[in-house]
């Protein structure tokens, strides 16, 4: 097994990496080092190496699309074509691979640029977990001189809102880290809340962590703004088809340690909640700004004929 491919999968699994943006980046590169080590004598050896690798890495997690979007991208453009040897595949897969996280990295930038147009200067945000594509607009509102004040919810029980809470305040943003269930009694006084996604399903609705769609209920109630901020690859195409998205459970631990286990008591820790369209305002991608109605046009137009192919690392 290549060494970097299992650091990367050992990351994910264990949320040293995290985020589903960071999730598909380190994906690619991974499969980048597979493609880049492989020391196989075919084509046919060498595809099956990259696939195999793919599957490792979509196995760590199973609820951020992001990650096999990512292998579907890296698949799909690298291994296709003539590829007589394996030096031509290998090239075709670090490119493929390279593509993938240019235009990601790309995409953070343009997601900052064009949701940032949407909060005014003075304005109060309410944000949940740690998504870079969330931040990227908060930054970039920043760095047009608006003065905006940001209340991060902790996000138990990982505490990932104590990381927003860093990169914000290193921006220069004032910021607030509050307790998840202090949402409602904030989301009176901000005037937008921005979140992240791990999946945007066909009919518009928001994969994202664990009290986001809480929050989501409470702007709505409030008549707040919600604003979503994703990358296109956050979109399951699986969904046009029918497929639910599985939400993750994670270990009970991560809620109540074992040593202060509780008799009788069963710990549950899912970790990611689906936030119905009718609570989001706008989703913000890459590709411009829309009503998440438009997810099903958006997916169609992404993934277009390859919608009803099987994977192909199951290939
Ligand atoms: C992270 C999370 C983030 C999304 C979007 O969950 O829910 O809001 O992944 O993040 P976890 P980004 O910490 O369990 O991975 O915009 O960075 O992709």
């Amino acid at each position: 097994m290549n060494s970097e491919l299992e650091r990367i999968a050992q990351g994910i699994s264990s949320m040293e990496i995290r985020g589903a943006g960071r999730i598909a980046v380190a994906s690619a590169s991974a499969l980048r080092s597979v493609a880049n080590a492989s020391t196989a004598g075919t084509v046919e050896e060498f595809s099956s190496e990259v696939k195999h690798a793919a599957r490792r890495l979509v196995e760590t997690r199973p609820t951020a699309v992001s990650l096999p979007n990512a292998m579907r991208y890296v698949i799909r453009h690298g291994l296709n074509g003539d590829m007589s040897s394996v030096e031509d595949a290998r090239t075709s897969v670090i490119k493929a691979a390279d593509d993938f996280i240019e235009n990601a990295n790309n995409a953070l930038h343009l997601i900052g640029e064009f949701g940032s147009r949407r909060i005014l200067d003075g304005e109060k945000v309410l944000t949940v977990c740690n998504s870079n594509a969330a931040i990227e607009v908060m930054r970039h509102a920043a760095a047009q001189g608006k003065d905006i004040e940001v209340f991060a919810m902790e996000t138990r029980p990982r505490f990932q809102g104590r990381l927003t809470a860093t990169a914000l305040a290193e921006a220069g943003i004032t910021v607030n880290l509050i307790v998840d269930s202090a949402a409602r009694y904030y989301v009176r006084e901000v005037d937008h809340v921005i979140v992240g996604a791990d999946a945007i399903t066909a009919n518009g609705a928001v994969v994202n962590k664990i009290g986001t769609a809480t929050a989501a209920l409470a702007a709505h109630e409030a008549r707040t703004r919600v604003s979503v901020a994703a990358e296109t690859f956050k979109f399951h195409p699986d969904t046009v088809v029918g497929e639910l998205v599985e939400i993750e459970e994670r270990d009970p631990n991560e809620v109540l340690p074992a040593s202060d286990h509780i008799d009788g008591v069963r710990v549950r820790n899912p970790v990611f909640d689906i936030t119905p369209s009718e609570y989001i305002d706008i989703i913000v991608t890459e590709r411009g700004v829309i009503p998440p109605q438009a997810s099903f046009y958006l997916l169609t137009n992404l993934f277009g004929w390859h919608l009803t192919e099987r994977d192909p690392w199951e290939q």
